[in-house]
Parts: C-alpha cells; sequence; structure tokens
C-alpha cells in the first residue's frame, strides 16, 4: 500500500516492529546455554530526545556536531568515528549499531578498538527470510557467535545485545508493504534498523543526513576517500525506499532538510492509534 497517510505508516510501524532481541528461550540458544552469555536485562531505557548519525560523507561540513550531542543518547553505525569529526558529528556515542562484518572481520578491531567500549552495543546479521534459527547460528552470513561470545566474557557489564533476525525482516516487511515497486530481498541498511531502534527507545529521533542535504555527493562515508553512489541510494540494501519512507513519516523544515539533512520522527511512546 503506497497510499498510508503519515499517521498510518506511524500506527502500522508502532504495531509491527517491536524491538526483538535474541535470547535464550529459542533454540539452538537455550540448549547451548547462551543465557550466560545474553544480558539479563532487555534494553527498554527510555531516552527523551535522540540522535541518529548517518555515515554518509554529506554530512562533512554540516557544523551539526554540538547539536547532535544536545541530544540524550546518540545512535552511531558499525566503525564510524567520531575523533577528528567533532565537529560535524559530535563526541557523544550512547548506542553503536554493528553489522556482523564488524565482529567477524578482524580489520575492524572489534576486540580491541576504544570506540566499541562503554556504550551499548547491537549486532545484527543478514539471516535468511525464514529465520531458522538452527541453521542461521550454523552459517550466519559473517560469524558474528564468537566475537559476541568473546567481548561478553571480556566486558560482561557493557550491554550488549544481537538484534533478532524476525525484527530485522519485519523492518522489510513493512518498507515492501509500503512500495509500489519490489524492493531488494535483502535487509534494510543499518541505517533504517537503528532508526527504528531509536523509534522503540525514544520519544522523539532526530535523524542527521540519512535524507542526504544539499551536500550530497558521492563520498561514502565521512570518514574515508572511497566514493560510490551506492552507499546513499543503495544496491544491496533497499535504502532509497527506506529513506522514501522516512521522508513519508518524518517532518522537516526545508531548512532542516536541505541544509542540516534533519528529519523528525516521533518516537512509539508518543504515538496513538
Ligand atoms: O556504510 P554503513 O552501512 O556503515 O553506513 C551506516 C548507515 O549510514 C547510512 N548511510 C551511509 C552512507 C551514505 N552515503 N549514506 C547513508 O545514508 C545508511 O543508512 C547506512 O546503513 C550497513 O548498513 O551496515 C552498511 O555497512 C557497510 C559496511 O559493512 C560497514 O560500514 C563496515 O565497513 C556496508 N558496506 C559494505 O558491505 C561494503 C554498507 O552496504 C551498509
Amino acid at each position: 500500500n503506497a497510499s498510508r497517510s503519515r499517521q498510518e505508516l506511524l500506527c502500522q510501524m508502532k504495531r509491527q516492529t517491536r524491538l526483538k532481541n535474541l535470547d535464550s528461550s529459542e533454540q539452538p540458544f537455550f540448549r547451548l546455554d547462551f543465557q550466560r552469555w545474553f544480558p539479563s536485562q532487555p534494553l527498554q531505557k527510555v531516552y527523551k530526545t535522540c540522535a541518529v548519525v548517518s555515515s554518509a560523507g554529506s554530512i562533512l561540513n554540516s557544523l551539526m556536531g554540538r547539536e547532535i550531542d544536545s541530544h540524550e543518547a546518540v545512535l552511531r553505525f558499525n566503525s564510524a568515528p567520531s575523533i577528528g569529526y567533532e565537529r560535524d558529528v559530535g563526541n557523544k556515542t550512547t548506542i553503536r549499531i554493528m553489522n556482523s562484518q564488524i565482529l567477524a572481520n578482524p580489520k575492524y578491531k572489534f576486540n580491541s578498538s576504544s570506540i566499541y567500549r562503554n556504550i551499548a552495543l547491537l549486532a545484527w546479521d543478514p539471516a535468511p527470510y525464514d529465520f531458522d534459527l538452527e541453521k542461521w547460528y550454523k552459517h550466519p552470513d559473517h560469524d558474528l557467535f564468537k566475537s559476541y561470545i568473546a567481548h561478553r566474557e571480556s566486558f560482561p557489564e557493557q550491554p550488549f545485545y544481537i538484534l533478532h533476525p524476525s525484527f530485522i525482516w519485519s523492518l522489510w516487511d513493512f518498507v515492501q508493504s509500503n512500495t509500489v515497486e519490489n524492493i531488494q530481498p535483502n535487509p534494510t541498511s543499518s541505517g533504517f534498523i537503528g532508526i527504528t531502534v531509536m523509534m522503540n527507545l525514544c520519544e522523539e529521533v532526530d535523524v542527521y543526513e540519512y535524507i542526504p542535504s544539499v551536500r550530497q555527493s558521492s563520498l561514502c562515508h565521512y570518514h574515508e576517500t572511497y566514493e560510490d553512489d551506492a552507499c546513499t541510494f543503495g544496491a544491496y540494501h533497499p535504502l532509497f525506499y527506506e529513506k522514501m519512507l522516512v521522508l513519508r513519516m518524518g517532518t522537516a523544515s526545508e531548512h532542516d532538510l536541505k541544509k542540516m539533512g534533519k528529519v523528525t520522527l516521533p518516537g512509539f511512546s508518543k504515538i496513538t492509534c
């Protein structure tokens, strides 16, 4: 359905995309005694104001750092740094959401780099759509489980969750059900996953440079020199369609959108249906 109103979209999203982490109630995690590794409390803190900071190259020269840091909670992605980029992206990090490549590939130094410490961590992996957890555990897209256990052993006090594949695919279902075209049969980007996580946890969510501002360019990330328009519009991920949907659900003045690359979404607790 490509014609739902903003309010209808927000209500559908609130109903269908509730945050769900992996827990030890399901197999194979029950049998393997993952209760030892999963945190005993779910992530449920309610923040008033939240910022989601996309890693897009076009956030460079935005001067949004101070505004981003003024939020109660700030979410960043994958290996995106803030040191050296504070002026444009801020330096506060509350939650980091990472795809499984970050845990599986030693080049990201997941077990030693300080950017993954003293914050809440959320990891996800593109599990098959049928989310057969037994099958997925044996053959994840990138092996995140080994690193997850090692990190939990080293830092048991740090909140660190694996997002449930059913949560990941509920986002895909939500985007597809509101798009006329057939979207890519792959999970949404970490960007859309992060926005949804924050709508679950926050009263209000400001999203930065996910919808490209006037600074839009082919520079993939603000912290690298690699250029590819697919980083902004998508190849593997249905990024273009996620972004169209966020535009339909968000509010933004012309100035917010074009100059600040900013869109505001209500948290689920503020959506009355
Ligand atoms: O690039 P990535 O994402 O880490 O960016 C995080 C989120 O920011 C938004 N973004 C990024 C760049 C850009 N020009 N425009 C944007 O809107 C997107 O919402 C994006 O999700 C991912 O989603 O996890 C992704 O991760 C990278 C890569 O694995 C990590 O950066 C680690 O190096 C993926 N690239 C590859 O696998 C080569 C990317 O497809 C998606």
